[in-house]
């Protein structure tokens, strides 16, 4: 009997499982991706109507400009959308893989951070519709929103730390019960990530509370510009790869499962993982390079350093390759490539997510060309970037939170994710695979062509260049408009999972992957945190120590507000 039979699957090949989450638990999960669903509809929504300003398409009325609305985009989708939606897999999976439950205390600590996070999206979405906050999602300095704009998004990041210390905390508890084992993956990898958040996001919290906020009420009138700007990407660069963590749990650790394979190594994931704690931080200045303010050294050393945040994204790739690779050659597939048909291509669980990793080698190569400092002259400040955070950002990690969710929510709402719904989640993906390549790849052509970023539509004057770009925009337009479509109809099958498929008596199964037999024990030295904390911490000082002292001593007068909309 093969070991597929004696699992237990319902009418549509789902397996199920007597495992049930708590309801609290489920509560608290199924809250936070709910709010991402609101985020990402809201945020799809005024991307849209940017996109078409922006190609000529459509005039605004005089109460929505396009920064409006491009802040809208940015804030809900990148800040609002990936936080929750990340918020909420990490308590699943902690839960799942740990004690079976969060306690009490973890699930007081995951609400309060709930609820800071969500009064401070209210709190920054309401001035961002009423023009008080239409300074982009990066907030830059001297551009002034209303103070409490800024309010709201320092609550958004102290929430996120109240929920990271609850997920500290079942790990701790995890461990003062199992003395002297190695962690569950899962929880291994959640803890990493959230290493990283805390370290990266400290920084910008400095800057919005002790530098923008005062500045921002008026208690002093000028601010420094070079510093915030600094602080901000101490921040930015780690900000995503706390989205992309999350996507490599994904693929590291649910996958395997789904396409019926073990995950192929126990030590190479944490090994990815301590990478990314120690690299993702002391790059920021690679966004900066073509900004003034702190020396060339510096600036090629953090180039340097992004050359090594590279390389844990290549393990993955090899990884997750040889998972995919083990699995098929042990369903049958023969020859050099005949595993690659034995994987469930017809499970937009798996086939979601792939689409992602297959979107990550020509954006994860953009990001190369962006980070080399003679390039990034070319392309800076340019629509190669939009298009290439869309490849990323917009394809990587999102199609594979649109993966999770097609099991998440049936694990929560105990319904089936039928084969209908299954087939429209693969329509889906194909849509957003279209959209993207429409509007991504296309915006690297056009940012080539000098199209610039961050700029509401203008023929300039019909300058011959300008011009030059409008066939391109077009192009972009039409992708994303199918892109908008493809969000409708993912709002269709969440609303489906929510309250409409078919209940089920058992649960779906939460799908955690088994490490390989022949995989070694991980090295113990890869779960002391403390050496790799102040490794990285280490790595910061010596990327940043010297730039900012030099910015803070050169004593620069720093401005007044600016209010350009
Ligand atoms: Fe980036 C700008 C450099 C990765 C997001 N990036 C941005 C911005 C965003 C963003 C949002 O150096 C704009 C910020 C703004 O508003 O100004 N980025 C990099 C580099 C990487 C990189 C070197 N970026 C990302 C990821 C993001 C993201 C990931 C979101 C999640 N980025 C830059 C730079 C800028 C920048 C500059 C500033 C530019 C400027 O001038 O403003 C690397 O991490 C990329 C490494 C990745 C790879 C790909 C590995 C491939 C994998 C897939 C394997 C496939 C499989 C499928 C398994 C080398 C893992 C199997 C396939 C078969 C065929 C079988």
């Amino acid at each position: 009997m093969s070991s597929d039979t004696l699992v237990e699957r319902d009418e549509h090949g789902n397996v199920l499982t007597d495992f049930n989450f708590e309801k609290e638990d489920r509560n608290l999960i199924m809250t936070h991706i709910g709010f991402a669903i609101v985020a990402i509809f809201l945020g799809g929504l005024a991307g849209l109507l940017q996109l078409m300003q922006r190609s000529g398409w459509i005039s605004l009325p005089s109460w929505l400009t396009y920064y409006q609305l491009l802040t809208a985009h940015g804030v809900l989708l990148v800040l609002v959308f990936t936080t929750f939606f990340i918020m909420g897999y990490l308590f699943s999976g902690m839960a799942r893989t740990l004690n079976g439950k969060l306690t009490p205390g973890v699930r007081k600590l995951g609400w309060i951070g709930f609820y800071l996070m969500a009064i401070g999206t209210i709190i920054a979405t309401f001035l961002i519709l009423t023009n008080e906050g239409t300074v982009l999602y990066t907030f830059y300095t001297p551009m002034q929103a209303n103070p409490w704009f800024y309010v709201g998004l320092a609550l958004l990041l102290v929430g996120s730390w109240f929920s990271s210390a609850g997920m500290f905390a079942t790990y701790i508890q995890w461990r003062r019960k199992n003395k002297g084992q190695h962690s569950p993956l899962f929880a291994y990898m959640t803890v990493a990530t959230l290493i990283l958040w805390i370290h990266a996001s400290l920084a910008v919290a400095v800057s919005v509370v002790f530098l923008i906020i005062p500045w921002a009420f008026g208690w002093v009138p000028r601010v420094d510009v070079t510093l915030t700007r600094v602080l901000f990407w101490y921040f930015g660069h780690a900000l995503v790869y706390f989205w992309l963590l999350p996507a490599y749990i994904y693929w590291y650790v649910n996958i395997p499962q789904i396409v019926g394979g073990k995950i192929f190594s126990n030590s190479l994931p944490r090994l990815t993982f301590i990478l990314l704690i120690l690299f993702s931080v002391p790059v920021g200045l690679h966004h900066q390079l073509n900004e003034p303010g702190v020396e060339a050294f510096w600036k090629f050393l953090q180039v340097v350093l992004t050359m090594m945040v590279v390389v844990p994204s290549l393990i993955t790739a090899f990884s997750i390759i040889a998972t995919f690779e083990l699995a098929g050659r042990a369903k049958g597939g023969k020859g050099l490539f005949g595993w690659l048909t034995k994987l469930p291509w017809k499970d937009a669980r798996f086939f979601a997510a792939f689409a992602g990793m297959v979107m990550f080698i020509p954006g994860g190569a953009g990001g190369i060309i962006n980070s080399s400092y003679q390039l990034n002259q070319m392309v800076h400040n340019t629509w190669f970037i939009t298009g290439h955070f869309h490849l990323t950002v917009g394809s990587v990690v999102v199609l594979t939170f649109f993966a999770i969710s097609y099991w998440l929510i049936p694990v929560m709402t105990k319904r089936v994710f039928t084969k209908r719904l299954n087939q429209l989640a693969i329509v889906q993906t194909i849509l957003w695979v279209i959209g993207m390549i429409l509007m991504g790849v296309v915006m690297h052509f056009s940012g080539l062509k000098g199209a610039p970023r961050r700029t509401a539509y203008s023929t300039y004057g019909d300058h011959e260049l300008a011009l030059s770009w409008l066939s391109y925009g077009q192009v972009i337009g039409v992708g994303g408009g199918i892109l908008f479509l493809a969000i409708v109809l993912l709002l269709y099958i969440w609303i489906k999972l929510l309250f409409f498929a078919p209940k089920s008596e058992k649960t779906i199964e939460y799908p955690i992957g088994v490490v390989r037999e022949k995989a070694g024990d991980p090295p113990p030295i890869l779960e002391r945190w403390t050496v790799w904390i102040g490794v990285s911490i280490a790595l910061s000082i010596i990327a940043y120590a010297v730039p900012i002292y030099q910015i803070i001593v050169n004593n620069d007068p720093g401005s007044i507000p600016f209010r350009s909309w």
